[in-house]
């Protein structure tokens, strides 16, 4: 057993013996703490009494309070700096060697350049603090496609997340210690504590860094706590990291929830659904159906890793064990199985705290509480006139604690993907369901998705942005080689026949008086019904310039509460509209310029030839 040096590192002192023998393991946790200079080094076991230990530190430290254990056993609530809130897209970088290779859709940074700069600030920046070694796994051991990484960080919070979104300590270390490659993945909040300096409750720093080598498979995070910034393992790794991975090894890391669907004829579909962040894929994934007879169970609610099976097939599994997912809107009326998955051991942040101990979001209950605690900290009534949780404010919970978690949400092997879904959040434009013509023009439709800002990142909520795929914040190389290799994947599929059937839905439709013109929810189950209708062929479809379409009758809508015209508008499409649309796609094409591949420009002349 070789024991970090610790020498090089005067003020820490080792809580448990490393054990492992890679020395690139060692190498790595050595020189990470000679560079940030921690008071102390602790490696994750991803023990119940190191998970004790690190929630009891944080309640110590005031960055997280315990919730009243007789309504929300062991769980507990963070208050994030106001500043430190959601992804910060514009701080997120891509330092490939070749600048092309980033993309139009990243920001890219020249990789030497980014080191100097992170040299510089991760220096001495875990100083007065205690650097975590956090060993996690992507996926269920035993799959082709699953992943190690190593995520260094200063943040207990980032450690207690961690330990509930990945498979985290000892199992990981395990497939190191056997023999797996890993990345690297290294975090600082960037707050060091002088000797003898209070800390404040959630450290963080003005300056962000969210910087990825896709190359070397590194990544370095400093300045946030929050969510996909800071969890490592997530959008750094499972999606910018794993889809350079993918590309280089055949394979597909998408921005994905993941179900099996069950109708009451006992006909199976596993679906994946690729949607913008706060786009409905926690709701999707954990749908609870209207129409009798039919189950929906959760494999995953954010990412899916998918590859090509001996049989030609596609398979796809989670590489999550928790989810990260939006509270508010979050209630027994649209969502109420998050509500059951959510009974205790949950990490809530920035919901709004009841004055009995436990958490409200807006969404969540109707009639609203006369009295909160907000999101800040401040003493909250319905007259406040601000939203007492913050609109990205998400609760951590382990999918095993879910009560639609399928089966086989663990096993290596995953399953086999029938039907593939793209879908933004649109007010116009987009019907509520399309099925694409073919592969090629399923791509199109991913690549030329449109959705409205959310406050899942910065920017201006509601503004209509282009988002390839629900990965334009994701990919980690080229968006136009992101499309040729879904292009590759399926040839590859069409060898054995077996290609999944791809379309596009818009639960977020409006009337000209800004209410949603479909129920959605439980009730998007009427659409899955049509989707696995046209997987069996036992339906047709109207052909319209974007695909086909449900005709009115092809659709189960008894029971809504719902006009003919109203449901007319969602089924429909207007060419002009749809001429608009494939023109502003036309522009995103010539803005990605010569890695476009040919057969997109072909779907987007042809979509604009089927408009006259
Ligand atoms: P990320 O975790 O950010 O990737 O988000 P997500 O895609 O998982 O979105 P989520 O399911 O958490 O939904 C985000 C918001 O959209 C929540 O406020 C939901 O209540 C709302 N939402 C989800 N599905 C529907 C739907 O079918 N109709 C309507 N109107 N709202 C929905
Ligand atoms: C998203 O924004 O798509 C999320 C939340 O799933 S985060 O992990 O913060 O990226
Ligand atoms: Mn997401």
């Amino acid at each position: 057993m070789t024991l970090l040096n610790a020498a090089d590192v005067p003020t820490a002192t080792p809580h448990r013996v490393p054990e492992t023998t890679r020395a690139d393991v060692l190498a790595f946790v050595a020189d990470i703490a000679r560079l940030t200079k921690p008071a102390a080094i602790h490696w994750c076991d991803g023990s119940l009494a190191e998970r004790e230990a690190v929630l009891s530190e944080l309640v110590a430290a005031g960055t997280i309070e315990k919730l009243n254990d007789d309504l929300r056993p062991n769980s507990y609530l963070a208050r994030s700096d106001e500043s430190d809130v959601a992804r910060v897209e514009s701080r997120t970088f891509i330092c490939s060697e070749s600048e092309k290779d980033a993309g139009p859709t990243n920001n890219w940074a020249d990789p030497d350049e980014m080191r100097a700069t992170l040299g510089g600030l991760f220096t001495e920046s875990m100083r007065g603090r205690t650097m975590y070694v956090v060993p996690f796994l992507m996926g269920p051991v035993g799959s082709p496609v699953t992943r190690v990484g190593i995520e260094i960080t200063d943040s207990p919070y980032v450690v207690a997340s961690m330990g509930i979104m990945t498979r985290m300590g000892r199992i990981a270390l395990d497939v190191i210690e056997a023999g797996a490659d890993w990345v690297k993945a290294v975090h600082s909040v960037g707050a060091p504590l002088e000797h003898g300096e209070a800390d404040v409750a959630w450290p963080s720093n003005p300056t962000k860094y969210i910087t990825h080598f896709p190359e070397t498979r590194e990544i370095w995070s400093f300045g946030s706590a929050y969510g996909g910034n800071a969890l490592l393992g997530k959008k750094s790794f499972a999606l910018r990291i794993a889809s350079a991975m993918a590309r280089d090894e055949g394979w597909l890391a998408e921005h994905m929830m993941l179900v099996k669907v069950t109708s009451p004829e006992g006909q199976i579909a596993h679906i994946a659904a690729a949607f913008p962040s706060a786009c409905g894929k926690t709701n999707f994934a954990m749908m609870q159906p209207t129409l009798p007879g039919w189950t929906v169970e959760t494999l995953g609610d954010d990412i899916v890793w998918m590859w090509v099976d001996d049989d030609g097939r596609l398979r796809g599994i989670n590489p999550e064990a928790g989810f990260f997912g939006v509270a508010p809107g979050t209630g027994m009326k649209t969502n109420p199985v998050a509500m059951q998955t959510l009974w205790g051991n949950t990490l809530f942040t920035n919901v709004a705290r009841t004055d009995d101990g436990d958490v409200w979001w807006e969404g969540m209950s109707k009639p609203v509480p006369q009295h909160l605690t907000d999101w800040r900290g401040q003493s909250w009534t319905p007259e406040s006139g601000t939203p007492a949780a913050h609109p990205n404010s998400r609760f951590t919970v382990a999918i095993d604690q879910c009560p639609s978690a399928a089966s086989e949400w663990n096993d290596p092997r995953g399953v086999v993907i029938d039907a593939i879904v793209f879908g933004g959040r649109r007010s116009d434009t987009m019907p509520l369901v399309v099925e694409a013509r073919s592969w090629e023009h399923g791509v199109y439709l991913g690549a030329t998705m449109a959705s409205e800002r959310t406050a899942a990142a910065e920017g201006v909520v509601g503004e209509l942005r282009r988002d390839p795929f629900a990965m334009a914040p994701f990919t980690g190389y080229n968006v136009g080689d992101h499309w040729s290799h879904w292009l590759h994947i399926g040839e590859r599929l069409a060898a054995s026949g077996t290609q999944p059937h791809i379309f596009h839905v818009n639960w977020f439709r409006r009337d000209s008086d800004g209410s949603f013109l479909w129920p959605g929810f439980g009730d998007n189950i009427r659409v899955v019904q049509w989707m696995m209708d046209r997987l069996a062929g036992r339906v047709g479809a109207s052909d319209s310039p974007i695909g086909a379409l449900p005709r009115l009758g092809d659709l189960t809508l008894d029971g809504l509460d719902m006009t003919i015209e109203a449901a007319h508008q969602i089924l429909t499409v207007d060419s002009d509209e749809i001429r608009a649309d494939a023109r502003d796609a036309h522009n995103l094409f010539a803005s990605v310029g010569d890695t476009v591949p040919a057969a997109l420009m072909r779907e987007n002349a042809r979509t604009l030839q089927l408009c006259d």
